[in-house]
């Protein structure tokens, strides 16, 4: 992706067509009916654009601590950056840029997506309850966009539904959304125009409102973690997701990511963690931790009663909505957190290929390779031999089941990913300490002494419940999914 040529965007005192849309925006939009004054509206039409910041690179990059306004404790975006903003008489300033960007989902896999400011999902936006905040938002995507700010307390006319809130924003041209960020708790943001076509290519973000002080229901952490699940239907060795596609996606993401290329949650042991997932997919996703338990401190609404937290490992997380889970990190190690979903732990291929288990493929496949010299067959003893085997891939695809642990293939994709609790991890380093050295004696291991005949040959006749004596006919089932075309479209 390249940098953005500032002269391209477009300044409000040089060009009439921008001014035109802005006094329409406002028109349209109501702020006149009260909700900014007058004077906010020619300060802002006074004012030039704040400049937009730009991220090339997909890593997981360091909290941003606010050098200006109220203090707070950043959030870490988990292959992602936190957007920073100017202060304009009092008012935090942002500028969001709606854009083709070109992201690696993982090493050796790019997409052709629409995000912001050079990456999809765009910026984390971070702000403190109370701060009044102006967002320009630049349009050089080819169709007009909105920004909808998932979850906030705003004026009507800056919900950013396009048609219904305000007219959408043309291409080329900027609008300015100003709000006072009303309560604390974590939002997202997205486009509430073409949905369809501009959420399967990417476009979202993450949205952070910080308490202004103690707050009775929000703890003080020493680690706070956000990303957004999403998902996208690219064909192996092809760049674009294709939008029309309703359910069966085969790319399940988070941040746009795909295991291995997801960073792993790196925290010290004994840290109070918080992390933030939001659900911008068509499905659901229970988000599974292993290791410990969590609480769930908070939703989209705001943070949760006391009286209504319990402990979990699992937590659903529908579409639209976003769950906030807090934990002690006392068990040090390498810790699995993923989507329960099996088929989410997978990468493309994973999908549409017959069960296979079982079935003795030698004459089949005898046939086969005089026709089709490469021919190989798919999962004759499970789909784990698919992690391994050296079948060549299609430019810019990953295998569906991937990734080097340890101890050999992790044999996962998608929506997976580590927490790293260590002792040695200092205050504030979000590095991958690389895996953990387990104590002697600690890893499961092979038996390898004799072999004792199974019990239950001996428990038969000891049963509290008679066997019922029937003659039944014995049956055995063979299960084999009907075919590729059927698939599995309730996931
Ligand atoms: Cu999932």
């Amino acid at each position: 992706m390249q940098p953005i040529d500032p002269s391209m965007v477009p300044i409000p005192n040089q060009e009439n067509s921008t001014m035109t849309s802005r006094r329409q925006f406002f028109r349209t939009a109501g702020i006149a009916g009260g909700a900014i004054a007058a004077s906010a509206v020619s300060r802002v039409a006074m004012s030039a654009l704040p400049e937009p910041v730009l991220q090339t690179k997909p890593d997981t990059m360091p909290p941003l601590v606010p050098n200006s306004g109220r203090p707070y404790n950043p959030v870490v975006t988990l292959n992602g950056w936190t957007l920073p903003w100017r202060m304009n008489a009092g008012v935090k300033e942002f500028h969001l840029v709606a854009e083709p960007v070109v992201r690696e989902m993982a090493p050796g896999m790019k997409a052709h997506l629409w995000g912001y400011n050079g990456q999809s999902p765009g910026p984390t936006i971070e702000v403190v309850e109370g701060d009044r905040v102006r967002i320009f938002v630049t349009n050089k995507l080819p169709e007009h966009t909105s920004i909808h700010w998932h979850g906030q307390r705003l004026p009507n006319g800056m919900d950013g539904v396009g048609g219904l809130n305000q007219p959408t924003i043309q291409p080329g041209k900027t609008f300015v959304y100003e709000f006072v960020a009303r309560r604390p708790g974590t939002f997202m943001y997205h486009p509430h125009a073409d949905e369809m076509t501009q959420m399967a290519m990417g476009m979202m973000g993450f949205w952070i409102t910080h308490p202004k002080a103690k707050h009775p229901l929000i703890d003080e952490v020493d680690r706070d973690f956000v990303f957004l699940l999403n998902a996208y239907d690219i064909d192996p060795g092809s760049y674009t997701p294709k939008i029309m596609t309703m359910l069966d996606f085969n790319l399940w993401s988070w941040n746009s990511r795909i295991f291995p290329g997801i960073d792993s949650l790196n925290v010290r042991l004994n840290d109070k963690v918080r992390i933030r997932i939001g659900n911008l997919t068509m499905t659901n996703h229970p988000i599974h931790l292993h290791g410990h338990e969590f609480l769930v401190t908070g939703t989209d609404g705001g943070p949760t009663p006391k009286s209504t937290r319990w402990y979990e490992v699992t937590t659903d997380v529908a579409v639209g909505q976003m769950r906030q889970i807090e934990f002690l990190a006392d068990e040090p190690g390498d810790w699995a957190f993923h989507c329960h979903k099996s088929h989410h732990t997978m990468n493309a291929m994973g999908h549409d290929v017959p069960t296979m288990i079982g079935v003795d493929h030698r004459k089949v496949v005898k046939q086969v390779t005089g026709l089709i010299p490469d021919y190989m067959v798919m999962g004759e003893r499970g789909m784990a031999d698919m992690a391994e085997m050296e079948m060549p891939l299609p430019d810019n695809t990953i295998p569906m089941m991937t990734g080097e642990g340890p101890f050999g293939s992790v044999e996962m994709g998608g929506m997976f990913s580590m927490l790293k609790v260590r002792r040695d991890q200092k205050p504030g380093d979000y590095k991958d300490p690389g895996w953990y050295q387990h104590p002697a004696g600690t890893v499961a291991f092979e038996y390898t002494g004799a072999l004792t005949e199974p019990a239950r040959f001996k428990a038969e006749g000891g049963q509290s419940m008679p066997r019922a004596q029937k003659n039944a006919k014995e049956i055995e089932v063979q299960v084999r999914k009907p075919s590729a075309k059927s698939g599995h479209s309730g996931h």
